[in-house]
């Protein structure tokens, strides 16, 4: 892959034909003010990411030095772009001047499908990728298959979050809560409904044990080019993992740095307790439908144990061993 390629000229996807694109996908609601979301490339989409991700995987020409950060939603991406940051900008911008002091995790890694693609703009427009200095730090909530061609071909190395499906799907119950508040249109989403959604695998960029699958098979396959993470590792061993992050992405922390108490530095700064208390975080909109402070709420393992009943736990355990049968993928759902 040529290092110094440039993105692919616009225009991005015209009305007319994502409305053709459309009219061939199934659709289904998934308990959100009777929402829809269209499958596509074997993983459901709203309306708006469908348009995003086709300009995406059209348009996007990936370096190979890019770092890219994936996930589903709600799975730690936040956490890890704060991590990130620091790991790789750690030289220029020590904790006490870093970027994270006046930016969101999100305004300073961008969600390559959210922020630069689609009808939307929020911050840079394409050609501003071309820009950025290498390493390139973004993100995408995309799976492995309908990634574009040139992220899976090049050299570009993908960082995978993960979190447990029960923790993933409450927090997520919460954000969508919160941006349906905030927009005032509609009832508030049900629990159980998007507890049943999620259960048919039918949540934005799910199904969810598919998206995870994938890129754990890539990762056992590809160690150098996708690691794989799981937020409850992070939350009980950080200083390991951060290393790992770091070793990954080619910038292993020194013997020195290790003395000085870098990583542990890098920890405390982007722990929960911290960065949601910045008031760079707690107050203002990320594009106009989003709360800063919405990214930043509990910050736990196990919150699910406040929202599933006996039967909920029941259905999620039996179609989580039923998924991950075989695959030595396991998930630790409580503290
Ligand atoms: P996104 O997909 O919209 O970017 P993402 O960051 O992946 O969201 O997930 C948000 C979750 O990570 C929230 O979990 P909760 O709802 O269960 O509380 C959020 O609180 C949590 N989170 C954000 N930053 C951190 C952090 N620094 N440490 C631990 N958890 C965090």
């Amino acid at each position: 892959m040529n290092n110094n390629a440039t993105q692919k000229e616009l225009p991005i996807i015209s009305q007319e034909e994502l409305e053709e694109i459309k009219k061939a996908l199934p659709k289904s609601s998934w308990g959100v003010n009777g929402r829809e979301l269209l499958f596509y490339q074997g993983f459901w989409f709203s309306e708006s990411m469908l348009a995003r991700t086709l300009s995406f995987q059209r348009h996007f020409i990936a370096r190979d030095s890019d770092l890219i950060i994936t996930g589903l939603p709600k799975t730690g991406t936040t956490w890890l772009k704060s991590l990130l940051h620091m790991i790789v900008n750690r030289e220029i911008s020590p904790v006490t001047q870093n970027g994270l002091l006046k930016n969101h995790p999100h305004e300073l890694v961008y969600t390559l499908e959210g922020d630069i693609y689609g009808e939307a703009f929020a911050y840079p427009q394409p050609q501003h990728l071309d820009e950025l200095p290498s390493p390139r730090l973004l993100s995408t909530h995309l799976p492995y298959a309908p990634l574009p061609e040139s992220i899976r071909t090049s050299n570009c190395r993908l960082l995978y979050t993960c979190r447990n499906p029960f923790d993933a799907l409450t927090s997520l119950f919460h954000f969508v809560t919160a941006m349906v508040e905030k927009s005032n249109v509609g009832e508030p989403p049900r629990f159980e409904d998007i507890f049943e959604s999620f259960c048919q695998g039918k949540t934005p960029n799910g199904p969810f044990f598919e998206h995870v699958l994938t890129y754990w098979k890539m990762s056992l396959e590809q160690p150098d080019k996708v690691l794989f993470l799981k937020y409850e590792d992070l939350k009980d061993d950080p200083v390991s993992h951060l290393k790992r992050v770091a070793e990954f992405v080619g910038m292993p922390f020194t013997l020195f740095e290790e003395s000085e108490g870098v990583i542990d530095q890098i920890i405390e700064f982007c722990s929960f307790g911290n960065i949601k208390e910045l008031e760079v975080n707690k107050t203002g909109d990320l594009k106009t439908f989003f709360e800063k402070k919405s990214f930043f709420r509990k910050g736990e393992v196990g919150d699910w144990k406040n929202h599933f009943t006996p039967a909920m736990t029941e259905k999620m355990t039996e179609l989580m061993e039923e998924k991950l049968r075989g695959t030595g993928l396991s998930f630790k759902l409580i503290p």
